[in-house]
């Protein structure tokens, strides 16, 4: 295994997949399955927080369902992931049901936090998912210590920590950065450049906005950019950096450029960008859409198929929002379970 991929090597990847073997088509299928459901999931949960009935935070990945849909195809089991609040996305990949989600954002019995974390605070320790974190950043630091655990274990796992483009900021990821390449740590950073942090444009907000990749440099470690709107490119460029890091346990850096349709989250009005850059990315970055083409373009898959799977997606989260309104809140006794009280 090489100690790393060459950039030349890493473009060519990005044109011909090479030596990763592209799965067949009943797996697309899936992917294009999980990706709507992800898609048709936050439009229920926009519905039911204009309602009042989530409250609080809600961040919606509407625009970006490739990445988390991608990176669970390609991880072993035993890799972990860790993100953002702009969470649902990766929670369902991971393995947790529509209900255990949905439930915890309304504050119900059933929520994967006991309906006690609210929407940026959702985990599942047997999908070796790990949040779900308000902090911006946080998952950089805490995605470094779970690497940490991995090798001190002898666990064979790769910890892949994602946050935005804001995060890469954040102080924390530089001193994380060190430590990783210091001690070798099997972590892929991964950078999931959506254009703005809430309002601010990266190019005003990040200085080399155009480089993210490559902040890693100054410690030796490799970074590589791709473009995130379709979901097979994006399986097999983790793939391979996902073996990268398991053989040599080293760090990497992997910047996503990808886009959000929705606001920053449900409160934004959105006036930093214009109707029609909106209308655009829509057109020609919905990671649905092109994957969508590509099943009927070239793996013969019928418009038929494609509306069955669209039509059973619809049923279930129909079936979903039905059953979400017999959802009870949590047993009062619950108000100090799970919670550190420190007594005198
Ligand atoms: C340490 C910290 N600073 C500021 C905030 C407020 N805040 C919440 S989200 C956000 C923007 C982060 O943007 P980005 O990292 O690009 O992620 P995105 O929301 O685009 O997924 C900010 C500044 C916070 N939650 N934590
Ligand atoms: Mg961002």
């Amino acid at each position: 295994m090489s100690l790393f991929l060459s950039q030349s090597s890493f473009s060519s990847l990005q044109t011909d997949p090479g030596k990763i073997a592209l799965p067949p088509v009943e797996v697309l299928k899936d992917w294009y399955r999980q990706m709507l459901y992800i898609r048709r999931f936050e439009e229920l949960c926009a519905k039911i927080y204009t309602s009042g009935i989530i409250r609080g935070f809600c961040h919606l990945c509407i625009g970006q369902e490739a990445v988390p849909v991608s990176v669970c195809a390609a991880r072993d089991p035993k890799d972990t992931v860790i993100t953002s609040y702009r969470c649902h996305g990766h929670a369902i990949t991971c393995g947790l049901s529509g209900k255990e989600v949905l439930a915890e954002l309304m504050g119900r019995q059933g929520g994967s936090s006991k309906g006690k974390g609210g929407s940026m605070h959702i985990f599942s320790p047997q999908g070796r998912f790990y949040g779900g974190h308000g902090i911006v950043g946080a998952s950089s630091a805490l995605g470094t210590g779970m690497a940490f655990a991995h090798k001190y274990k002898n666990e064979d796992a790769v910890c892949c920590a994602f946050f935005g483009d804001g995060a890469a900021n954040q102080g924390q990821w530089f001193e994380s950065m060190n430590m990783a390449r210091l001690w070798k740590l099997p972590v892929l950073y991964i950078v999931e450049n959506n254009g703005y942090s809430m309002g601010t444009a990266v190019e005003r907000g990040c200085a080399g906005a155009d480089q993210l990749w490559r902040r890693g440099e100054a410690f030796n470690i490799p970074g590589y950019r791709c473009s995130g709107d379709d979901v097979v490119h994006l399986y097999t460029i983790f793939k391979i950096l996902l073996q990268e890091v398991r053989y040599t346990s080293c760090p990497i850096v992997l910047e996503i450029d990808t886009y959000r349709f929705k606001g920053h989250s449900m409160s934004d009005p959105g006036h930093y960008r214009s109707k029609e850059s909106l209308e655009q990315a829509k057109d020609n970055r919905d990671p649905l859409t092109l994957l969508e083409n590509r099943l009927i373009g070239h793996y013969s898959v019928s418009s038929n198929d494609i509306e069955t799977v669209q039509d059973q997606i619809k049923g279930e989260i129909r079936q979903l929002a039905k059953d979400s309104e017999s959802w009870n809140l949590p047993d009062l006794y619950e108000l100090d379970q799970d919670v550190w009280i420190e007594t005198p």
